[in-house]
């Protein structure tokens, strides 16, 4: 474990791109719109863009990504994957597999991974709080290979005070006083390992999402894309990494678990 930062102090590119470690290019910007935007701008794989602040911050459907300055880690990756078309959507769960990696082995917090690739922190009430959030955009370079821009907000130190919504959580009210470079100096390279696992072996990725994924066997509603709403056991998934409900596969939606009575 490091050495918490003051609180607010600000983020430093030097170590940033010390704990990024070789093999990144790391840009940082003292407020940004949205890191996925400016990534996406002029994409060149091997490049981190990072914000201090985020004013704009994507979500997934238009949703909004909202942090307060000083306390959260928000940065887009961007890579070049090297798989086949059809491993594209198993990208999103191997991401998450590798943020809750990094955040388990420097902020010590026991996160929970709903699927597709949202991070929870149980709180001790039993609800599912978001300490995380990632949004995947598949863009081209300017030679047109296509590159993936991976997007990933993580609530570092924000108080409950801070908090945008009330599903949110963060780190710190976790218990974790862990500084937001630490938290990037562990999630960047369980990254880079978790795209080579991908790359090579995409079954073997896959088969522990679903070990790890605590969606599965619990009773979930869904929301679809088209407003539909579904309610049934999450039974597994497809080897395209859709969540089976019951026995029908759903590629995207918005899951809540229910939770046990
Ligand atoms: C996500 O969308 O969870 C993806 C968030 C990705 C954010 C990163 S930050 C760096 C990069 N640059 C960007 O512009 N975006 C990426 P979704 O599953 O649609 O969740 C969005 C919903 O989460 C919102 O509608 C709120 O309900 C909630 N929310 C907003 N801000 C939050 C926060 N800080 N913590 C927890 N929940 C939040």
């Amino acid at each position: 474990m490091s050495t918490p930062e003051p609180a607010w102090s600000p983020l430093e590119l030097d170590a940033l791109s010390a704990a990024a470690g070789p093999g990144w290019s790391v840009t940082l910007h003292g407020t940004a719109a949205s890191t996925n935007a400016l990534a996406a701008q002029d994409p060149v794989a091997d490049t981190i863009v990072v914000a201090d602040h985020q004013t704009a911050g994507r979500g997934r459907l238009d949703r909004s990504w909202e942090t307060p300055p000083g306390s959260a880690l928000t940065f887009s990756v961007v890579v070049d994957p090297g798989i086949a078309d059809h491993d594209w959507p198993l990208l999103p769960l191997a991401v998450a597999l590798a943020v809750a990696d990094g955040v388990r082995r420097e902020a010590d917090v026991p996160v929970v991974l709903k699927w597709p690739n949202d991070l929870l922190v149980r709180s001790s009430a039993g609800d599912d709080l978001k300490v995380c959030g990632i949004l995947l955009e598949r863009v081209q370079s300017a030679a047109g290979v296509p590159l993936a821009v991976i997007g990933i907000g993580i609530n570092v130190g924000l108080r409950a005070e801070d908090l945008p919504v009330p599903t949110a959580t963060s780190l710190a009210i976790a218990g974790s006083s862990v500084s937001r470079t630490a938290v990037f100096g562990s999630v960047v390279p369980a990254l880079a390992t978790i795209l080579d696992a991908l790359r090579t072996e995409p079954g073997a990725v896959l088969e522990r999402y679903r070990t790890e994924c605590d969606t599965i066997g619990r009773e979930v509603t869904v929301s679809l894309p088209d407003g539909e709403e579904l309610t049934g056991t999450a039974t597994g998934l497809d080897r395209s990494g859709r969540l089976l409900v019951g026995e029908r596969p759903i590629g995207a939606g918005d899951v809540v678990h229910v939770r046990p009575t």
